[in-house]
């Protein structure tokens, strides 16, 4: 069997095919829909102050699902949520990762970096990790293992996991929660704390909760249309 055959085995060719006939709406209907998920998805906010308010399992559970409906790479679905409530892996993962974010911080951030996190507030201190009920590591998944122990290929996979990464939080947001895309760096400890093999890589941390009583956030403002759409350059 040849590389090619294998990726034969996993393509729709092998799977078959359905019909596809999700529910027809008008296009006045469409936009109304369109306005009042952009009005929901705007109200969205990275926190960084969380209460300690417990969240319940399902609500995690349903996020992950949702965000594994992402498209991916020749369907490779090139992910692996990991979640943690154990207060000792929380704390674990709060001390490793202010071990790393110090070092960044006092010297391996350069000052034009620093300058542009200046309005967000933040340092090295990560106190959020201990307070959330949950944190969800993301990783992605750089080739998979096969049954003989070869590698599978994946393909896109940065790609893959980014999308599947704002499918869960807007799904998280839809729920009400609150998160953050933390990316303390470097991350391969959390690997180590959390035992992933060797072909997973964490590609986001997401503490998880509901925003602090008095939670504040920067005075942030997201670009208009006219700066982020081009219309037709020919
Ligand atoms: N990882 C650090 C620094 C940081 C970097 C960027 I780019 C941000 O948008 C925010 C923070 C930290 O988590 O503090």
């Amino acid at each position: 069997m040849n590389e090619n055959d294998d990726v034969r085995s996993d393509s729709a060719a092998e799977l078959g095919f359905i019909p596809y006939d999700p529910p027809r709406i008008s296009a006045e209907e469409g936009l109304a829909r369109g306005r009042e998920f952009f009005r929901l998805m705007d109200g969205r906010r990275s926190v960084r102050h969380f209460s300690d308010r417990d969240v319940p399992r399902d609500m995690i559970a349903w996020a992950i699902r949702t965000a594994s409906t992402a498209p991916s790479g020749a369907h490779r679905q090139p992910w692996r949520f990991v979640a943690v409530s154990d207060p000792l892996t929380k704390r674990a993962i709060r001390e490793a990762a202010e071990e790393e974010e110090r070092k960044s911080y006092d010297s391996r951030m350069p000052p034009e970096w620093l300058e542009a996190l200046r309005p967000l507030g933040t340092d090295w201190r990560k106190p959020f990790l201990e307070v959330v009920p949950w944190i969800v590591v993301l990783f992605e998944e750089k080739h998979g293992v096969k049954a003989d122990g070869s590698l599978r290929k994946n393909y896109y996979v940065k790609e893959s996991v980014g999308i599947a990464a704002g499918l869960f939080i807007a799904a998280l947001h839809s729920m009400g929660l609150a998160t953050l895309t933390h990316t303390p760096s470097p991350m391969g400890f959390l690997r180590e704390i959390l035992k992933r093999p060797d072909n997973e890589r964490p590609f986001i941390l997401f503490p998880i909760g509901y925003p602090a009583e008095g939670c504040q956030v920067p005075n942030l403002r997201r670009k208009p249309l006219e700066d982020i759409a081009v219309w037709d350059p020919n």
